[in-house]
């Protein structure tokens, strides 16, 4: 079935009325998470844009159709184990069990209690929106956040010129837990990540699922709204954010039939406005080396 029947015959489980800013990846990723899960699932959104913008109805203009629960920022993992555990000893295996967290609450605060669950292998899907930086807050750097980003803990200026360390790759850390699926997906391939929710949702019933998700930010990045997919589409096709998914032990990358630079990727996002030669190429040599890490790990 393609990608736009499933979405045909599944219904917009968060209703509309959210105030993510316009053009936002997190609420993209979370609306369809949520409308593939269905209304039978029980979600968690820990605070972040997506809390903030309301999905659970706390701002009284929309809401969500399932049980939703702002956990704490650095426990989420923890708190769904927990819910997970209570529906399997009641019987209740068709319930999903969904946690929806930004890069901050999963890179940083959360990741105990993230590695936790997996390595006890809880019967949950787990997914990261990813917008390199604790964006509701007021655009903080984070672990996720790439080289010579300006943020506003890491301004380009006299004394820094960005962040000054490379991103932590979470996707591959969580794929070394040896969880039931693993993956990472854009809003700008969209049949592909739609499958991967799918696959996700399927696998959280044996065991930990994880989804690692981009997720453009226009307002925390600096680009215009309209360009939020085409940001998206360049991460992947720049391997800044290479797709591919890891099940049964064996890991497969999607293909990437058009690479192009991280130079060309950059061009018009406003965080990397002052990023020296220097980091550029060090952001390139860091992208060479990790999608030839990735290739090798295929070939296994
Ligand atoms: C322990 C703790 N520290 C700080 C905060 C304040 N806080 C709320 S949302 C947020 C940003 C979270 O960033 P991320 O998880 O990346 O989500 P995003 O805002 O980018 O969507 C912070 C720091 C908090 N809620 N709890
Ligand atoms: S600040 Fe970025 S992540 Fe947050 S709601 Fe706006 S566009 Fe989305
Ligand atoms: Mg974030």
């Amino acid at each position: 079935m393609s990608y736009i029947d499933v979405l045909k015959q599944t219904q917009n489980v968060m209703t509309p009325g959210s105030s993510a800013c316009q053009g936002c990846g997190g609420e993209l990723i979370l609306r369809r998470v949520m409308q593939i899960a269905g209304s039978n699932s029980v979600f968690a959104v820990p605070p972040g844009c997506m809390a903030g913008a309301g999905v659970d109805g706390w701002n009284f203009s929309n809401g969500c159709t399932a049980p939703i629960h702002i956990t704490l920022l650095d426990n989420t993992a923890a708190f769904m184990s927990g819910v997970s555990e209570m529906y399997q000893r009641r019987g209740r295996t068709d319930v999903n069990i969904v946690a929806i967290a930004g890069d901050g609450a999963t890179a940083d605060c959360g990741f105990q209690s993230l590695s936790g669950a997996a390595e006890r292998g809880t019967k949950m899907l787990y997914v990261c929106y990813d917008n390199e930086g604790y964006m509701n807050t007021g655009y903080q750097r984070s672990s996720t956040t790439s080289l010579g980003s300006s943020t506003s803990t890491t301004p380009a200026g006299d004394a820094i010129n960005g962040k000054e360390q490379q991103q932590k790759y979470l996707p591959l850390i969580m794929a070394m837990h040896n969880i039931e699926y693993c993956a990472t997906a854009s809003p700008s391939n969209m049949a592909d990540l739609v499958a991967k929710i799918q696959k996700g949702l399927d696998a959280s019933k044996p065991g930990f699922a994880y989804l690692h998700v981009f997720s453009p930010c226009p307002i925390g990045w600096k680009f215009a709204p309209s360009m939020s997919i085409e940001v998206a589409k360049k991460a992947v096709a720049s391997n800044m954010f290479p797709l591919w998914e890891r099940e049964n032990g064996k890991l497969t990358l999607s293909r990437n039939p058009a690479p192009i630079t991280v130079e060309e990727f950059i061009r018009g996002i406003g965080k990397f406005k002052k990023l020296s030669s220097e980091e550029l190429a060090a952001i390139q040599h860091m992208v060479d080396e990790r999608y030839a890490l990735l290739v090798r790990l295929a070939a296994e």
